[in-house]
């Protein structure tokens, strides 16, 4: 409880939250920033990491066809400039949480290419040695809390992570991804009023790629504008091309340095789009081809940077085809490994079902 108080948190009425005056503040207005030319080394980067998310992605699906991953898989191709522009914003020591369509999370994060893959064919050098599959693996080394299939769980674990950066007085930001259908949960509002009222370093990132399964966005949402769902809590937020990975970086600078100044809460709405099915069973019959073509074709994120880095930064199709390589190279090796190697021992079924007794708990 005194650590408690001396952080700011709750209390029983004399302790004041720092800043709880700063609560009756009218919201703070934001405008989305305009996205920030980059230089030669941030285009390559950014080129370099969605291109590994998508051609990693792409190897999933065909692996999943194949018959080596199952249970359920998200693929996350069309959305790479939101995870990549995010994570340019962010430093060691941030946290990520997001739901089930999560791939491009850790890699974005740094985890291993070959670890993941290997747990979405369940061998046992998987993140979770082949016992959690697609939507349950984490790195506390990378500060990537999972993989979530319940749809909004994510949203209030990660208001826990910051209420622990908050707790332990750090300055770290957590960053909770969850999609426009999630954004309906009943434990989303309960999260923000939380994390509004005591300050929360917490990044809510709606990716609002317009469809939640089969379900578009304007059949399930009463206010589309996912940037509008603080209002009542006072948290601001903006909408951002989430398309376009200079504009997330620009949105995500702007909300990390809002959180680590002890603003509170943020929430960036990215205007994204998922070019494959909600998941490898959906036939997908709720859209066009037309529609997903033209987006393909007007607005793909890696095709953006693609251009930019041949026409402002003079990169030659050979400096591109390298970079091209060794992605596939990685990937290539990540299948090769996954199907290679050794399903767990049977004597695993009965290990890692409990956590660990907390220390403190039984003092
Ligand atoms: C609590 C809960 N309700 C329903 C489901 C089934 N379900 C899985 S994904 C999904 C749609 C979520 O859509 P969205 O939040 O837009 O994320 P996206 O799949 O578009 O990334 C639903 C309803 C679930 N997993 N958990
Ligand atoms: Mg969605």
């Amino acid at each position: 409880m005194a650590a408690l108080k001396k952080s700011g948190i709750g209390g029983d009425g004399e302790a004041k939250a720092p800043g709880a005056g700063e609560i009756e503040k009218t919201l703070k207005q934001y405008t989305a920033p305009a996205p920030v030319d980059f230089t030669k080394d941030e285009d390559v980067r950014a080129y370099r990491d969605m291109l590994l998310i998508r051609r990693f992605e792409e190897k999933a699906g065909q692996l999943y066809g194949m018959g080596f991953i199952g249970g359920f898989c998200h693929l996350y191709i069309g959305q790479e400039a939101v995870v990549v522009g995010m994570q340019m914003s962010m430093k060691e020591g941030d946290q990520v949480i997001t739901g089930y369509r999560d791939h491009g999370h850790m890699l974005a994060t740094g985890m291993e290419s070959r670890g993941v893959m290997a747990e979405l064919t369940g061998r046992r050098s998987g993140y979770s040695k082949g016992k959690g599959g697609s939507m349950h693996m984490f790195s506390k080394e990378k500060h990537f809390y999972g993989g979530h299939g319940i749809v909004g769980a994510q949203v209030s674990l990660g208001t826990g992570l910051a209420f622990a950066n908050r707790y332990r007085g750090n300055d770290s930001v957590a960053i909770a991804y969850f999609g426009d259908g999630a954004a309906n949960q009943g434990q989303v509002y309960e999260s923000f009023n939380m994390a509004s009222l005591w300050k929360l370093p917490v990044i809510y990132v709606i990716e609002n790629n317009r469809y939640a399964m089969g379900t578009s966005v304007n059949r399930a949402s009463a206010e589309t504008n996912f940037a509008h769902r603080g209002l009542s809590f006072k948290i601001p937020g903006i909408q951002v091309d989430g398309m376009d990975v200079r504009a997330v970086k620009a949105a995500g600078d702007l909300a990390i340095q809002h959180c680590r100044s002890g603003e509170g809460p943020m929430i960036l709405e990215m205007l994204t789009y998922r070019y494959r099915g909600h998941s490898m069973s959906d036939p997908a019959k709720y859209r066009t081809r037309d529609e997903v073509q033209k987006m393909r074709a007007e607005s793909d994120p890696i095709e953006q940077v693609r251009q930019r880095l041949m026409e402002a930064h003079n990169a030659s199709e050979d400096d591109l085809k390298a970079v091209d390589r060794e992605v596939r190279d990685i990937v290539a090796d990540a299948a090769e490994f996954a199907q290679n190697d050794p399903e767990p021992d049977v004597s695993e079924l009965w290990t890692d079902i409990y956590a660990d007794a907390v220390p403190q708990a039984s003092k």
